[in-house]
Formats: structure tokens, C-alpha cells, sequence
């Protein structure tokens, strides 16, 4: 870390006239010389490939301080609208691509590393994965910061710096096992460290009431615990650095570093026990994926992370203006998911306890600021936590949440709503032990709540907000997800980014919409052969990897059938290794009929302590192990499970894949980003009509994407009948035999028992319709090898997949958040 720029938004601290750099490679290639000499003090014949990584990255963050100085300068003058992004998780990947690649400056950097005879691509891969996510939520937050720039919309990110970020995954045996992960072991360049901006938070102690003669009555919080939370900025910058944001992540740290008193004394370690504890609470990143974590490390870590971000923003807005009457003029703080739902009690607390307003405007404050975006409709995902918990680290916003909901049930009942009603309201769930549901927390302390695609929404006006949306019909709106262009197009895929340039021209880079003049050339055939030998560019490039790590060795000119995603039940892995199971039977049965080349291809981490996830892991590397082996299926099947799934390895995989398998239980996923990643890419889609594939079926006409399987309402519609896979299974000679072979230890001879829970939970139950799914899937799969040996109609839905995938960018989602929600951004009117 280093200090050398400001970029805080201080008025008294004006940035100079930036310097307008050259842009040449000889410029660079002195300008990388200098930062390798003075910044890290070697000389070009001493610098190892990391010195380079390290000059080179110097080298372009220079470039955007110069805009990111303006950039803040500029929002500070005209007193634009800011959007504050908070989310818990920012699964960004690497940076040094991006920056370069948003900056126009790849050809020059790469001509001006030339000289010293080192590789642009080469060092790029030196580069650790910003991994501070968990999936598709952490990885949206990162789509939107990117955007954000990109659209002008001034904006800060606000988490939290985990030193370990998302584990690393190793498939030892067949089985996952996790190893710490650590990107900051060579130190982040990206980043600068803020001492200046570092904040007490508090937890425990105890409220009092003061009463003043001649003042209302007033209560005052005395944490029995205080840590510092210290903020460490990275730049983000957008498309042709036009504006660059700021993404501001806090790392706990503890006021007191050393008792000295416990050392002198020989207390060494006790010494040191009060600086660990409060640096836990950003040492790790929850690895739960839709399950809530439930400890209390997580309830600090949200505290932790909101309560420094607003107070860095109220701290900002008192600067500039004086007072906090016009918050919500200037700021919209957009809480992604319920992690940082306990910001609207801190808030409220805030503004009573420490200036002094009246509750009823600081509520009309709160409200007006805050929106929130929900990502989950499963029941055990959503977030309550133990009052008694709550009550214990944070007992005022304990006082200040027991206030808003005898508020909110007030004006419930007001309405006529009844007690069932009532019940679904309440922000306490007095079912379960008296919880705080975080999610009641988030809506009514918000002006707007979003799903993140149409079904989606719709589902959560029925279901979860289903009172809630009663009592406040016109709060629900609906902003489907999207995915940046510049990362999963240009960036990853610079073949067809070239290509496409070629045939359309380059404004689709400034405007994704110009894909669509692409549509018309799907039906030229030379174009489409160009379309697909990228394709197949892409693929072997793929296959290296995959020989590389795996010594697996497949066929670049099979189908690549690619499921990636965090391991799930509801995403029915389990379905589709089944599906390759059976697909393995009739292949070894039926050798004589027309089988297509496939290699099925798997990547995901599973959470560390859900089971059945596992076994799912464990089964598909179980079945790969067999199947690649097998002389009689030869090039016909492959099955690889790729580890350690990230962003850096999505960046070869989307460009490389024939075929997306996007096929949740309907009515489960939220929406998906992943699958929008693929059909931008031209992969063609194998998908239930679940969260966002219904929007994609829409734009892509369904002659081009392949949908089956239960709807989201015949879903419902089963489990309330007490569906089981029973009788599917006894029914169905392919599923049966699939499931038997599974049982039978034919893919685990070495353990007998392995997969029988898994397997037995179908007949009994099926919760995740696999059963009932079964058949309609595996027709389907069929119809798509009948496809691929069809080149040119495979290559037309291909390309018109690319075409139409555009209204998916997450620019446009951006827009939309700007205009309906945030009122903020270029366009919106001056407040
Ligand atoms: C995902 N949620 C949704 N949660 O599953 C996916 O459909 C959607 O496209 C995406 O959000 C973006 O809207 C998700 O990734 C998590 O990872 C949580 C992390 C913290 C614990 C609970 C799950």
C-alpha cells in the first residue's frame, strides 16, 4: 500500500490538473522501467516475471489516478447524486486486463513490455483473483462497479477487505478439499491504504437513558467493545476511463495493538488476544452459499462493514454540506441482499442518537436513501439472527428495530391487515426461537425493493413479501441482472470481439445494442464458419488447460457440454451426471446408433459443510474416472470436473463452450449471470424456464435456446402434492438403470454405500423434481446432438445467440437501477 494519491473527495483537497500522459509504448516502456528501478529497485536483468507484473501494474495505475482525481473532482463540483454500492461480497477476478483493456492501452503496453522481451499474457497470469465472493452475488456487485464507471454513474463500492478470500478448491480422491486462499501475499498495487479514513465501530455494552432538564429524553450507546475499521481504496475504471469509481473496503483493526501490561508480565500470548480478535472480524469470507452462516463472527462482520460505511458517508455529506436534512438528495446506498440490512437500524441510530434528529424524519431520511436488492427466495437462505445474539452485541439497534416494527405493525393494522398477516410482517419471527428477519429489516427501511429478473419478482410478490407487497403494493419492481461486455466479451474473448469488429464495425464496443447488426449475417456461411473456428480456437484453448491439470485429453471438435456454477441441489448438478450416465449405458448398448462427440465438462465449489454438495462432487468425479477410462465409449464421452472454478478460469471457459446447462429446479434461481455469459459468447442454452432464461428465451426467439421441463407454478404445484421420483423412476428404464448403476458401486467400487442417501432421497421424495425432470431433459439433450451434426444450423443459432444477448449487459441493468431507483447518474435531474 502506498499513499501518493488522494482521491477522497475533500473540496479542500483539490486534485491538480492531471497530467496528460503519452499513451506511445516508448513512453511505457520508460515509464515501466522507472517503476521497476525506483518502486521496486531492481534493474531489468535482476527483475523476475512478479517485478514486471508489479512495474507494469505502477505503470497503468498512474493512468487512472490522473482520471480518478478528475473524476471525483468533477462529482465534488456539480454536487451529483452518489451511488453507494454496499455488499457484503466483490468477486472481481483480476484487474490488470480490465484496466488496461477500459484504458485502450493494450497495444501499447504490450509493444512496450516487447522490449524488455517480456509477455503481456504471460504476467497477466501472475495476477491472484481478487476472490472476495462467494458466486453469482459478489461477482454482480463486481459487473455493477465496472458499469457503473463505464455509464458515469459516480458511485463508491463499500465491503469488506477479507485478507482470505473464497478458498481454493483441490479434488483430492474425488473429493473436495479446501486450502486457504491467499491474494495478498505479494501485496495488492491496486490498492491504497486511508488511514485517515478510519472509524470506531462498537458492540456490546449497554444503552442508557439520559434525561436532561429542558431536553427530550435521549438514549446513548456505550459499546463494551470498540475496533477500528480502516478504509483501503481501489480504483475502478470504466470503459475508455471515462470516469472511475472508487470501491472502498474496510479491514478491522484494534485500537489498543498490545496490552503492554500482559507482556511485561509474561502474557505474550494474552497480550496479543484482544489485537486478534478484533482483526478476525475481516480475516475470512464466509463460504456459505445460500444457507445463512448463523455465527456470530458473521452478525460483526455486517455490522463492522455498515456501520463504517455510513459513517464514512455521513462524514462526507456533513463536509460538504453542512447538515444531513438532504441526505437522500445526494446519496442512494443500495444494499445488496440483507447482509447489510442492519444499516437502516444504524442509520436511524445515527441520526437520533448522535444528530440529534426526531424520529419521524430520520425515518423519512432512511427510507428515501436505502434500497434493497433481494437474491433468494429459499427459505433457509434468508437471514435471521437470535434476538438474545442480536440483542447482546448490538443492544440499541436492538431498541431502535423493536421501534420499527411496533411502527410498521401499526400502520398494518391501520389498514386492516390481519393477524396471519401481521405474523408475515413482523420483523421478529416468533417461531423460531424470537429471530430478527433480516429481509422485513431491509424492505421497510427501504423506498424500493428488486428481484434480479422478471420471474423472480413476481415470485417474491407471492411468496416471501407476499404481506409486505400488500401493505405497500407500489415498493416491488423488478431489474433483471446483467453482465459487463467489456470483462465477458472483449476482454475474455478477443477472438470473436475481433471478428465481430470485422463484420459490424466498432460501435458495439461503445454500444452493445450494434450486436444485433450481426443478426443478419447468421445466415451467411462464411461468416458463421469464421463465427466458429473462434469457437474452436477458444475450445482448444480450453483443452489445454484441462490436459494441462487434469492429463485429461479431449477432443476440441466434441460438443462442449459445460455446467459451472456453485454445486447445489436446486442447480441439479446431480441431474446432469445422471443424464451422462445413462448417456454412457446407451452409448455401450447401442454402439451402432449415431452418437455425437460430447465432453461433459464441470466446474463449482461446494460449501464446506453441505454434505450432499459434496457427494455430488464426489460422484462426478467418480463417474469421470470410469468413463474416460473405458476404451468402448472412446471419443464418443468425456466427463472432467474442473477445480478451483474463478473468474480467471470462467474467462476461458465461457468463450469455449458448444452448449450452457442452465437447468435449476424452476422457480429456484433468482436469476443467473452465468448463463448470460455464455449465450453472449455464442453458446447455446440447455434451460428450464427459470430466472433469467425466461427473459433470454424472449430475446433469442425459442427456435434458439432449448427449454424443458417443470414451470415454476407445476413445481409448486408438486411439492404441495407430496411429490416423490418413485413411480418416474420405476417407469423409466433409463433413469432406473442409471440410478441402479449408481447404487451398485459401479463408479465407486472401493465404497458401496456412497451415493445411497443421494440416491434413495429420489424415490422417496425427489424435492428437486430430478425424477421429473429426467426424461424431458435427457429428449432434449437429443435433439441437440441431432443439431450438432447440423453445422450450419448449429452455427446460425450460435451467432444469432451473440446478437441478441445484448439487452443482458449490465450496463443496462445500471440504467435502469439509475433512473427508477437511484436518481442518479447522467440524465438525472439536479438536486
Ligand atoms: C445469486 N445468489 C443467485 N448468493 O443465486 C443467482 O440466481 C443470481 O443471479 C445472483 O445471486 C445475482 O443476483 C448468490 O450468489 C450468495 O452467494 C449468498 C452468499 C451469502 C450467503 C447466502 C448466499
Amino acid at each position: 500500500s502506498s499513499h501518493s494519491a488522494d482521491a477522497d473527495d475533500d473540496t479542500t483537497l483539490m486534485a491538480p490538473t492531471p497530467q496528460r500522459r503519452q499513451n506511445d509504448s516508448a513512453t511505457f516502456a520508460s515509464e515501466i522501467l522507472e517503476k521497476l528501478t525506483y518502486a521496486i529497485g531492481k534493474n531489468p536483468a535482476a527483475a523476475r516475471r512478479h517485478d514486471w507484473l508489479e512495474a507494469t501494474t505502477l505503470a497503468v495505475r498512474d493512468r487512472i489516478i490522473d482520471h480518478w482525481l478528475e473524476s471525483n473532482q468533477k462529482t465534488t463540483e456539480s454536487g451529483e447524486k452518489r451511488v453507494c454500492y454496499l455488499s457484503m461480497e466483490f468477486l472481481i477476478g483480476r484487474l490488470l486486463r480490465d484496466a488496461i483493456s477500459n484504458l485502450g492501452l493494450t497495444q501499447s503496453v504490450t509493444e512496450a513490455l516487447a522490449v524488455y522481451d517480456v509477455e503481456l499474457d504471460m504476467i497477466e497470469l501472475l495476477e491472484p483473483d481478487a476472490a472476495l465472493g462467494n458466486g453469482g452475488l459478489g461477482r454482480l456487485a463486481a459487473c455493477f462497479m465496472e458499469s457503473m464507471a463505464s455509464t458515469g454513474v459516480p458511485a463508491f463500492g463499500y465491503g469488506i477487505r477479507y485478507v482470505h478470500g473464497f478458498f481454493r478448491q483441490e479434488v483430492v480422491d474425488g473429493e473436495q478439499v479446501e486450502l486457504p486462499e491467499n491474494w495478498l501475499m505479494h501485496g495488492n498495487p491496486w490498492e491504497f491504504e486511508r488511514r485517515e479514513n478510519s472509524y470506531e465501530i462498537g458492540f456490546g455494552g449497554k444503552v442508557a437513558a439520559i434525561d436532561e432538564p429542558g431536553k427530550p429524553p435521549r438514549q446513548i450507546w456505550r459499546p463494551g467493545e470498540r475496533v477500528l475499521a480502516v478504509a483501503y481504496d481501489t480504483p475502478i475504471v470504466g470503459w475508455r476511463g471515462n470516469h472511475v469509481n472508487t470501491l472502498r473496503l474496510w479491514s478491522a483493526q484494534s485500537l489498543d495493538p498490545i496490552l503492554l501490561d500482559a507482556f511485561n508480565s509474561g502474557d505474550h500470548i494474552g497480550a496479543l488476544r484482544e489485537a486478534n480478535k478484533a482483526e478476525a472480524i475481516t480475516r475470512v469470507l464466509y463460504p456459505a452459499d445460500s444457507h445463512q452462516a448463523g455465527q456470530e463472527l458473521r452478525l460483526r462482520q455486517e455490522y463492522f462493514f455498515s456501520s463504517a460505511s455510513l459513517q464514512d458517508i455521513i462524514r462526507r455529506h456533513l463536509k460538504a454540506y453542512g447538515t444531513l436534512h438532504n441526505l437522500s438528495d445526494k446519496v442512494a446506498i443500495q444494499l445488496n441482499d440483507t447482509h447489510p440490512a442492519v444499516s437502516v437500524a444504524e442509520l436511524m441510530r445515527l441520526l437520533i442518537d448522535v444528530h440529534g434528529f426526531a424520529w419521524d424524519e430520520a425515518w423519512t431520511i432512511t427510507q428515501a436513501t436505502f434500497s434493497y436488492t433481494n437474491h433468494t427466495l429459499l427459505p433457509e437462505a434468508l437471514e435471521t439472527w437470535p434476538i438474545h445474539l442480536f440483542e447482546r452485541l448490538l443492544p440499541r439497534q436492538m431498541q431502535i428495530i423493536y421501534a420499527i416494527n411496533a411502527q410498521t405493525i401499526r400502520e398494518a393494522t391501520q389498514k386492516g391487515l390481519d393477524g396471519g398477516k401481521i405474523t408475515a410482517i413482523s420483523l421478529i419471527d416468533e417461531n423460531n426461537g424470537r429471530r430478527v428477519r433480516m429481509g422485513q429489516l431491509a424492505f421497510v427501511g427501504s423506498h424500493a425493493i428488486n428481484g434480479v429478473s422478471a420471474l423472480h419478482t413476481e415470485l417474491m410478490k407471492e411468496t416471501v413479501f407476499h404481506s409486505l407487497h400488500e401493505l405497500y403494493p407500489s415498493r416491488i419492481q423488478n431489474k433483471t441482472n446483467g453482465v459487463t461486455p467489456r470483462r465477458w466479451l472483449m476482454q475474455a474473448n478477443p477472438g470473436l470481439t475481433a471478428l465481430v469488429t470485422d463484420a459490424i464495425g466498432p460501435a458495439f464496443l461503445d454500444n452493445v445494442e450494434k450486436l444485433a447488426d450481426l443478426d443478419a449475417l447468421a445466415t451467411d456461411a462464411a461468416f458463421r464458419e469464421k463465427f466458429m473456428a473462434v469457437k474452436l480456437e477458444n475450445k482448444q484453448r480450453l483443452a489445454k488447460v484441462i490436459e494441462e491439470r487434469l492429463a485429461i485429453s479431449v477432443d476440441p471438435g466434441a460438443m462442449f457440454d459445460i455446467q459451472v456454477k456453485r454445486i447445489h441441489e436446486y442447480k441439479r448438478q446431480f441431474l446432469n451426471i445422471i443424464e451422462a450416465i445413462a448417456l454412457y449405458d446407451q452409448i455401450r448398448s447401442h454402439p451402432e446408433r449415431n452418437w455425437q462427440p460430447r465432453v461433459k465438462i464441470f466446474g463449482g465449489k461446494a460449501a464446506p459443510s453441505y454434505a450432499q454438495a459434496k457427494e455430488i462432487i464426489h460422484l462426478i468425479n467418480d463417474v469421470a474416472r470410469v468413463v474416460n477410462a473405458d476404451p468402448s465409449v472412446q471419443n464418443l464421452l468425456k466427463v472432467v470436473f474442473i477445480p478451483n472454478y474463478n473468474v480467471s478460469l470462467a474467462e476461458i471457459i465461457m468463450p469455449a463452450a458448444d452448449l450452457s446447462e442452465q437447468i435449476s429446479t424452476a422457480g429456484l434461481e433468482a436469476s443467473g449471470t452465468g448463463n448470460m455469459k455464455f449465450a453472449l459468447n455464442g453458446a447455446l442454452t440447455i434451460g428450464t424456464l427459470d430466472g433469467a432464461n425466461v427473459e433470454m428465451l424472449e430475446h433469442l426467439g425459442e427456435e434458439n435456446i432449448y427449454i424443458f421441463g417443470l414451470t415454476a407454478a407445476e413445481v409448486a404445484a408438486r411439492r404441495r402434492e407430496a411429490h416423490s421420483g418413485r413411480s418416474i423412476i420405476e417407469n423409466s428404464r433409463l433413469l432406473r438403470e442409471a440410478l441402479d448403476s449408481i447404487v451398485k458401486g459401479v463408479f465407486s467400487p472401493d465404497g458401496q454405500e456412497r451415493y445411497a442417501s443421494l440416491v434413495s432421497n429420489l424415490y422417496n421424495n425427489d424435492w428437486w423434481m430430478i425424477a421429473a425432470d429426467f426424461e424431458a431433459y435427457w429428449q432434449t439433450q437429443r435433439k441437440l446432438d441431432d443439431l450438432w451434426q447440423d453445422t450450419p444450423s448449429w452455427g446460425e443459432k450460435a451467432v444469432r445467440n451473440t446478437a441478441r444477448m445484448s439487452w443482458f449487459s449490465s450496463d443496462r441493468s445500471i440504467r435502469e437501477y439509475a433512473k427508477d431507483i437511484w436518481r442518479a447518474g447522467p440524465g438525472a435531474p439536479a438536486s
